[in-house]
């Protein structure tokens, strides 16, 4: 395989591989970003599932291979450009700091979002077991934000007193914290508020951003559509 191999993001708009599309951004690494609109199904296109079967979105394409799960593509970015310090080093505490941020947000904030916006997922077809497991997961999203409070402590990022592909991850939940289907008030969050501050202020946040949204013009939590619109 070459080096640095060919990178092809298959991302949609507003989806999870929000993080990936940032880490591939300020990673500086060459690559192409392919839209897989979730929205409009194209993830099922027979094209797109001969890439990623699963029909999920982030798929990272390394030359001929394709690597699916944030976790593992975020890993894989930082690690093709550690100049970017986009992980701690490995084996420092740091890091697997980092890999413990990754699996949670992946295992645990990732699926109480899906058992909230995709309830038959989890629920199966029938009216009332759907809205149980919404409500159930509108009171667990509740528990996973004061969570993320508490983990972040008085650190400016997650982890290693700098930017990292974790804090990338942890913006894309907190944009979602704002969508209209959540219908429920959620606990204050002023470190994970002043955490995303700091993702967003970032240039290469902004390009994603306005990449992503060219495609959808999605929402944006909003104090970042005010600053947006401010800078226009
Ligand atoms: N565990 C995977 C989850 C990927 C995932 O659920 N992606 C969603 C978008 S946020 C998706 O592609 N959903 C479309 C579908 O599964 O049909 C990861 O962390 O990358």
């Amino acid at each position: 395989m070459a080096f640095p191999p060919k990178l092809t993001l298959y991302f949609s708009p507003k989806a999870c591989s929000l993080a990936s599309h940032i880490a591939l951004e300020e990673s500086r690494l060459l690559y192409e970003a392919v839209s897989v609109d979730i929205r409009a199904q194209e993830n099922m296109s027979p094209a797109y599932l001969k890439i990623n079967p699963s029909g999920a979105v982030p798929a990272l394409g390394i030359g001929d291979a394709v690597l699916t799960e944030s976790h593992a593509i975020l890993t894989y970015i930082a690690d093709l450009a550690p100049e970017s310090g986009l992980l701690p080093r490995p084996g420092t505490l740091a890091r697997v700091r980092a890999h413990e941020w990754m699996n949670w947000i992946s295992g645990t904030m990732h699926v109480t979002y899906r058992s909230i916006f995709r309830s038959q997922t989890y629920a199966g077809d029938e009216p009332h077991a759907i809205a149980a497991v919404r409500e159930h997961a509108k009171k667990k999203l509740a528990k996973v934000l004061r969570e993320v409070e508490d983990r972040l402590g008085t650190s400016d990022y997650a982890v290693g007193g700098q930017f990292s592909v974790v804090d990338a991850y942890l913006f894309v939940f907190y944009t979602w914290s704002f969508d209209e289907r959540i219908q429920t008030k959620l606990p204050d969050r002023p470190r994970y508020a002043a955490l995303a501050e700091r993702v967003f202020a970032r240039p290469a946040v902004r390009r994603v951003l306005a990449r992503e949204r060219a495609v959808r013009a999605y929402e944006l939590p909003p104090s970042f559509a005010q600053a947006l619109s401010e800078a226009q």
